[in-house]
């Protein structure tokens, strides 16, 4: 049986307050909608999307119609499956792919989500200049901040960790291992990204929310915030000399646009909507922002559009006349990073099975890869493998495998844009690889696979080697936690600034005991656990010099 991959008290504690048992025939109560719909945007929508049209999920609407290959019609949609169907898929998930419930929902809350999704979506409020403009707060103006830095931390060796179930980031000296300060940001923060300089952190919430963090201050502290949409993922700043940095972008999934902000106090400068048509020419109403990232050669960020599989990259030297080049790609896409070069960038089309690589020096599509199921990187790995030459990593989430892709066409051109490896995996539901140029280790977890022993291991791959075996580690046990039957998902491994150490989050529920561990890169032994009451629900860490340089 499928496990659930996130537990939130939350959804719990909102489903519980009311009766949320629903009769058979007769529409949900308005108390019961509410619940339902707050249970949709948090478990949900990540996949299925808002509008319940399908992404990584399937299409969710009450009633859909599509033609087979002789032209007939066939009906569907949640209402044709029915109330007893979708209980099951919900309490028990399916083989596609869709993660079971049943131990997250009581019956009831399962009885009421199936029949919430025979009900016609609920469309969500624009989010334009006057709702941001709103949201927009100032803490700390610019001219007030430190003009050197007030502390003595180490700052290229601070982690920013995503604390996801209590809405907060953790910022760790990766020296000491100790917590240097804990901030307040959006619900279930998804990433942290670094300016040019290497100062500010840019914390993205679910909930749309972006912090932006001072770390010159003598504690870690939020100096601007903004609401960017009332769901978001992604958040990249300018890198180009002479923009450092100048401005910030943040992309939503609802409602589907960008915005451009400036970049030390976010005030909105401006918003772009991404609703158009896919790459099959058909017009998507909720084409999601997924990842983002700024070249460091040109005024440019590479903004991947989900659902129309449309590549954007968009000039940001004058903002009021701006310009984008559309790159048609394949549906879907996600998570990405560069090539060693810095030249292409890889971007995940997870659910077409493929990979697709933008040259961001002339613009336009180098290739799209075909690999195994649902290939999903993070931001993939670098390295130079004995017999192809440079390779970028891929892990994927419907198979258990590690896909080698060559990026060297111009001395490799045989092997550029292909699979040239598939390195076996301990398991399937695998997010994230990662290395650093100084080590000789590639290493991936399998956070999402049912089994809970591969849940809480890695794998790790000697580079130099790659045909002796790779090494199995449980690092959850490393972490010595008290028992429970809850799995311990062991997630994104992050080097620290030199590239001697991995650290890897011990991703518990909400209630237990979570922790990271750091792992010695060369022995692979472990050198420390992190542990600390307020460390509730560790996942995404990003160390400041690795992320502020792209090193990967
Ligand atoms: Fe992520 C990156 C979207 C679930 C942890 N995730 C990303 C990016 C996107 C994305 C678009 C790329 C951002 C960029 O580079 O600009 N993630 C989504 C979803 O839509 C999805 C599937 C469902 C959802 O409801 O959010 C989802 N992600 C998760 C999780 O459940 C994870 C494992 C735990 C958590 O904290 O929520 C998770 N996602 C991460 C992390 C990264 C990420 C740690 C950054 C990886 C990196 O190395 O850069």
């Amino acid at each position: 049986m499928r496990k659930n991959i996130v537990v939130s008290a939350l959804t719990l504690a909102v489903a519980g307050a009311f009766n949320v048992a629903v009769a058979d025939d007769a529409p949900l109560a308005p108390a019961q909608k509410e619940a339902a719909k707050k249970i949709y945007f948090e478990r949900c929508a990540g996949c299925h999307g808002i509008l319940r049209k399908g992404a990584t999920g399937k299409n969710l609407e009450p009633h859909t119609s599509a033609k087979d290959k002789d032209g007939n019609v066939i009906e569907g949609g949640t209402v044709k499956l029915g109330q007893s169907r979708l209980e099951k898929i919900i309490a028990y998930g399916t083989d596609g792919g869709m993660v079971n419930f049943d131990d997250i929902l009581t019956k009831d809350e399962i009885a009421m989500m199936a029949k919430y999704i025979q009900e016609a979506p609920d469309v969500p409020p624009e989010f334009g200049m006057k709702d941001m403009l709103a949201s927009w707060k100032v803490m700390v103006k610019p001219e007030d901040r430190p003009k050197k830095q007030m502390n003595k931390i180490n700052l290229k060796n601070v982690f920013s960790v995503t604390l996801r179930d209590t809405g907060e980031v953790a910022l760790i000296d990766g020296d000491t291992k100790q917590i240097w300060g804990i901030v307040k940001t959006g619900y279930a923060v998804h990433i942290s990204r670094l300016s040019a300089s290497g100062r500010y952190v840019y914390v993205i919430g679910r909930d749309g929310k972006l912090d932006l963090i001072d770390l010159w201050m003598e504690k870690p502290t939020i100096v601007a915030e903004i609401k960017v949409g009332i769901e978001a993922r992604s958040v990249e700043t300018s890198k180009f000399k002479g923009y450092e940095d100048k401005y910030a972008i943040a992309g939503s999934y609802w409602p589907p646009q960008y915005a451009i902000m400036d970049g030390l106090t976010l005030k909105p400068l401006k918003i772009v909507s991404t609703r158009g048509m896919t790459v099959d020419g058909e017009y998507h109403p909720e084409p999601r922002v997924a990842s983002i990232v700024a070249t460091e050669d040109k005024p440019e960020w590479v903004v991947n559009v989900k659902e129309t599989g449309m590549i954007r990259l968009v000039d940001y030297s004058d903002l009021k006349n701006l310009r984008e080049t559309t790159i048609e790609s394949a549906k879907f896409l996600h998570d990405g990073g560069w090539d060693s070069t810095k030249r292409y960038f890889l971007v995940a089309a997870n659910a077409s099975n493929k990979v697709a690589v933008v040259d961001t020096k002339t613009g336009k599509l180098a290739a799209l890869v075909d690999t195994k199921a649902r290939p999903h990187p993070g931001r993939g790995a670098n390295f130079v493998h004995p017999k192809f030459g440079p390779v970028w990593a891929t892990s994927h989430l419907g198979a258990d495998v590690i896909s080698l892709i060559g990026t060297d066409p111009a001395k490799h051109k045989q092997y550029a844009w292909k699979v040239v490896q598939e390195l076996k995996n301990h398991g399937g539901g695998s997010l994230f690889v990662k290395t650093h140029p100084k080590s000789n280790h590639l290493w991936a977890d399998a956070p999402l696979n049912p089994e809970k022993d591969l849940a809480e291991s890695v794998t790790v791959y000697d580079i130099k080697h790659l045909d002796k075996p790779p090494v199995i580690i449980n690092v959850a046990k490393m972490a010595n936690l008290p028992e429970s039957k809850a799995v311990k998902r062991v997630v994104q491994a992050e080097y620290n600034s030199d590239g001697t150490e991995v650290w890897y989050s011990i991703w518990a529920g909400k209630t237990e005991p979570s922790a990271i561990v750091v792992l010695d890169d060369k022995t692979l032994k472990m050198k420390a656990v992190i542990k600390d009451p307020k460390l509730i629900t560790p996942t995404g860490k990003f160390n400041v010099y690795n992320t502020q340089r792209d090193i990967y």
